[in-house]
């Protein structure tokens, strides 16, 4: 499918979904995050591995929700608007494989609440961060009070988020946000690098750790998932072909 303001490229089994509104420094409006949900719809059916998510241009990965679009929005807009992108950050987050951001520039405000739905994060050295929805008289609205403090723990997520702190790239990679962070001219190559190593990985054995990670309900609750898809990765191809080439001392054939 092709997308006006998204698109879709692939390298195997890794599709790359860049957001394409460089003009507005990548902003989420209507049209870019109805076309983001149809796009990560697409690579999942077409069994992308890895999905990563970057923006087009030198400045932007996504500088954040269109704020000419919510202005002047009514509270059931708002409503309507917010559950939009939650949908998308929601897809990110459950995506059938590891998704990847790219952070390439700005990432402020929903562009960062889509960088911390992914599973990990790479930045370039000039890449700036932060949920600055709090000097617009707003506050996160696409998950960033749930998912931030996982990441960067309880009293930093809430002094980030009251504050409307703008992080650089080596103090956002000292707090835990970003997994990793390389010079600008080496972003392409090390996530294209770091990709193609996960795409190689035992697939439903990636699914089945990420899904385990993913559990939010109790530790308990937790702990029984993981017991259970443990469990059921004995018998596929790829737990079968793992252990007898640990035992005949080989590298393993994954599927
Ligand atoms: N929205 C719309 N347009 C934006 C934009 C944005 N977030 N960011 C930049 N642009 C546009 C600028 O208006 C400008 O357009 P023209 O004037 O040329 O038409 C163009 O991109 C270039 O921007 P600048 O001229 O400002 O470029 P600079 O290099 O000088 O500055 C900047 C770059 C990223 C520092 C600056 O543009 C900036 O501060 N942008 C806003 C960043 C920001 O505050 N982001 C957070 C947005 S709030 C919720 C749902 C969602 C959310 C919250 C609640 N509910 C429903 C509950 C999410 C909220 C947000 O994301």
């Amino acid at each position: 499918m092709a997308w006006n303001t998204v698109s879709l490229d692939w390298e195997g089994t890794v599709a790359t979904l860049t957001v394409d509104r460089p003009d507005a420094l990548n902003a989420l409006n209507v049209e870019t995050l109805e076309a983001m949900l149809e796009a990560i719809a697409e690579a999942e059916d077409e069994g992308a591995r890895v999905l990563v998510l970057t923006g087009a241009g030198d400045d932007a990965f996504i500088a954040g929700a269109d704020i000419k679009y919510m202005q002047d929005l009514e509270q059931d807009e708002a409503m309507a608007w917010g559950a939009l992108g939650h949908e998308v950050a929601d897809a990110l987050a459950a995506f059938n494989g590891v998704s990847i951001a790219a952070v390439n520039g700005y990432a402020f405000g929903g562009g960062c609440e889509m960088a911390i739905a992914c599973d990990l994060r790479v930045a370039s050295e000039s890449a700036l961060i932060g949920n600055t929805e709090i000097d617009l008289g707003i506050i996160p609205g696409w998950g960033a009070t749930q998912r931030l403090p996982q990441l960067v723990g309880d009293e930093l997520a809430r002094r980030l988020i009251f504050l409307g702190s703008r992080l650089d790239a080596k103090a956002a990679e000292e707090a835990g946000l970003f997994g990793e962070v390389v010079p600008d001219e080496e972003l392409d190559e090390r996530v294209a690098e770091l990709a193609q190593e996960l795409a190689a990985q035992p697939a439903m054995a990636l699914r089945a750790a990420k899904r385990s990670l993913n559990q939010d309900g109790s530790q308990t609750a937790g702990l029984e998932y993981e017991k259970q898809a443990f469990a059921s990765l004995f018998g596929t191809h790829d737990q079968r072909e793992g252990m007898a080439a640990f035992v005949d001392g080989r590298d393993p054939e994954f599927e």
